[in-house]
């Protein structure tokens, strides 16, 4: 295939997905492993690891500043800026590639993003921090569509006031939705590993509410 013919194809998947709250409350997901075809995945892999602009921003806990450990690039619709763990992100605009997967992933979910946080891990090393995505511009109930290209790693959920746990690997091309009160009552992360040597990109669409700011 074709780097453009990429962009042009389209597709359903047929895998049952896994989904609903999985005995655990208000665990509101739906895990898709088989979201993008193995080939394209691994072409948008190269091509998202090549092209996009990657910084490995700072960040500040505890009044402490650290390198943040992997890189980022945040996209999407001019006005959609957003703070993250403190830093005011301003989007890039949408490269062909990000807008193909946005397509996928509106057409799977039904609503409108307008916006992409794109994580990439170096290795086992890289890591994030147990958190949630609760921040007031995503609204009450926000549905996350989270893509994942490259090895796979552990995304971890641990409720924040039982503390269950729940742990799913997430493989290459595939798809997880978060919705519902998921972001309310738990908290997700992504473990360092030692074992793991090779890079993960992840991709989440999000739907940053537009506030007027007074401008
Ligand atoms: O890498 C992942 O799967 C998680 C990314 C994530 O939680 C985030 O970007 O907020
Ligand atoms: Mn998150």
């Amino acid at each position: 295939m074709q780097q453009s013919d990429l962009f042009r194809h389209s597709f359903s998947t047929d895998a049952e997905p896994v989904t609903g709250t999985l005995g655990l409350s208000d665990l509101d997901i739906a895990y898709h492993a088989d979201f993008l075809p193995e080939q394209i995945a691994s072409r948008l892999f190269d091509k998202l690891q090549a092209t996009l602009d990657w910084k490995q921003e700072s960040i500040t806990i505890y009044g402490k500043t650290h390198k943040s450990p992997r890189l980022q690039a945040w996209y999407g619709d001019l006005d959609a800026s957003y703070t993250y763990s403190g830093l005011e992100m301003i989007p890039l605009p949408w490269t062909e590639a990000l807008l193909w997967l946005k397509t996928q992933c509106e057409a799977h979910c039904n609503i409108g993003f307008n916006s992409v946080l794109a994580n990439l891990y170096r290795d086992g090393q890289d890591a994030m921090g147990m958190h949630s995505d609760d921040e007031k511009e995503l609204g009450e109930q926000p549905v996350i569509a989270s893509v994942s290209l490259g090895v796979q790693r552990n995304f971890d959920f641990k409720h924040k006031v039982t503390g269950a746990k729940y742990r799913l690997p997430l493989s290459h091309g595939s798809l997880l939705v978060m919705k519902g009160n998921t972001q309310k009552h738990w908290n997700h992360g992504i473990a360092r590993s030692k074992k793991i040597t090779s890079p993960r990109i992840n991709l989440t669409f999000r739907q940053i509410k537009i506030t007027d700011r007074g401008l």
